[in-house]
């Protein structure tokens, strides 16, 4: 062990102390892969620094967010200007419809949005929407994929709840999930039979369309086409989740990608540029439902902080002028991922590689992996092994298989090289 943990174990004591496993979520804990969290004291671009002094690389990015970079300059400045006018009204400012523009811009086929506070809350109130437009009570998620924590969404998800292994979580009554329907990804029959099934009952279909959630796991070609003509020849809401897709994969998310138009579009993460934001957006007929325009009830008390909306808009104008780097994060995440790739394969260690765009996981199953039931079929004590090995290495990944890894504008030719040379160490290790 080279790595110093004693200061980040004492705060580990500490917080358990006062907050439930000493995280403020779940992942954090480091449950599913063992070892030591590191307590995060400073982030610098593609690195972050810990209380015991450890510098990392940083394949997480706050889970998606810090496209730019830890403590990207422009950020930090608007944040700054922010600051000094005060940290939140409760009233409208400015702020709210110049970010709300630049959203729009990114994805033309919104012509409304609502910011709130988290991801979460985009979800769980572009389902309420969906069930007050169509009036059905029915929504369809995917197994693997996570759309946040609202008592309706956990059942069979991804992220968090797939890595703890707990189907669905304590303290969701059945009748809050008895209208959720969870059907494989990537399987087109499926969702055609859950529709047979129940003919005119579905609101809405959920999905992240590409996922993160149960590791990186992109659409089978054709698949969004598929779900994109299903809920429309039946009258049900297709919403794209892009929380982590939106500004991710492309300026206009992955329904630019893949030129699919969703009815609705939650995103988060990318567009606080770090602070809390989450949003919903979709057509006017649609949006204007909700309070207080229409009959449809979602408020939040720091919805629109102006600080998030500076950190977001700062962020996503950069990306909006600067869209070259897309292409850039493609290029090094590729020079990343097949490098770690040919090292497990030299090292004999069976692992299926997944990446679009700078999301990516490098599954520890023979592959390939195609929804959750490949998925889960990873050797996720060989991940564990792996993962520690790397941060051992000052390689920060994801504490998860069943995460995806984030590159940003931040990383360089010589983080690639030095992760690349961490995983061939990690290999030697794991193969031992
Ligand atoms: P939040 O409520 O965590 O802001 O967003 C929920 C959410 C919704 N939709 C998608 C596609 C998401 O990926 C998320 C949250 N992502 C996880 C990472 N897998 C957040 C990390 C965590 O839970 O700590």
């Amino acid at each position: 062990m080279s790595r110093k943990v004693e200061q980040s174990r004492k705060l580990q004591k500490r917080a358990e102390m006062m907050i439930p496993g000493g995280v403020n979520s779940p992942v954090r804990a480091f449950r599913a892969v063992g070892g030591d969290p590191p307590f995060v004291v400073r982030g610098r671009a593609s690195h972050i620094f810990d209380a015991d002094g450890n510098e990392y690389i940083d394949y997480i990015g706050s889970w998606g967010p810090l496209i730019l970079g830890h403590a990207a300059p422009m950020v930090i400045e608007a944040l700054g200007a922010a600051l000094r006018n005060g940290t939140s009204f409760g009233a409208s400012t400015p702020a709210e419809a110049d970010l709300a523009e630049l959203v729009l811009s990114a994805f033309p086929h919104l012509q409304k949005v609502r910011f709130v506070s988290s991801g979460t809350e985009a979800t769980m109130s572009a389902i309420r929407l969906a069930r007050a437009y169509t009036k059905r009570k029915y929504i369809v998620k995917f197994e693997g994929c996570y759309h946040g924590h609202a008592d309706a969404l956990l059942v069979k998800a991804g992220s968090g709840v797939a890595t703890l292994g707990i189907p669905g979580s304590a303290g969701v009554p059945e009748e809050f999930t008895q209208f959720t329907l969870a059907l494989p990804y990537n399987d087109t029959d499926a969702l055609e039979e859950a529709f047979q099934k129940f003919k005119q009952q579905i609101a809405c279909v959920i999905i992240e369309p590409v996922v993160g959630n149960m590791g990186c796991v992109p659409p089978a070609r054709g698949y969004l086409e598929a779900v994109r003509a299903v809920t429309s020849n039946n009258a049900a809401l297709l919403i794209f989740d892009e929380v982590m897709t939106g500004f991710r994969l492309a300026f206009g998310g992955a329904q630019e990608l893949y030129a699919i138009k969703p009815d609705l579009t939650t995103m988060g993460k990318i567009i606080g540029g770090g602070l809390p934001v989450g949003a919903y957006g979709g057509p006017t007929e649609i949006m204007d439902l909700v309070a207080p325009l229409g009959p449809m009830y979602q408020a939040g008390t720091l919805s629109g902080n102006p600080l998030a909306m500076a950190a977001g808009y700062a962020q996503l104008r950069y990306l909006k002028e600067h869209k070259e780097i897309y292409a850039r994060l493609d290029k090094l995440s590729g020079e990343l991922v097949a490098g770690v790739a040919a090292a497990a394969k030299s090292a004999s260690v069976p692992m299926t590689t997944n990446r679009v765009g700078s999301m990516f996981t490098w599954f520890f199953t023979p592959g390939p992996v195609t929804d959750w039931e490949s998925a889960s079929k990873s050797d996720t004590e060989a991940f564990g092994r792996f993962f520690r090995n790397m941060l051992e290495g000052g390689i920060y990944l994801p504490p998860s298989q069943y995460e995806a890894a984030f590159l940003s504008a931040a990383h360089t030719e010589e983080d690639i090289t030095k992760t690349i040379a961490a995983a061939k160490q990690a290999f030697a290790m794991v193969a031992a």
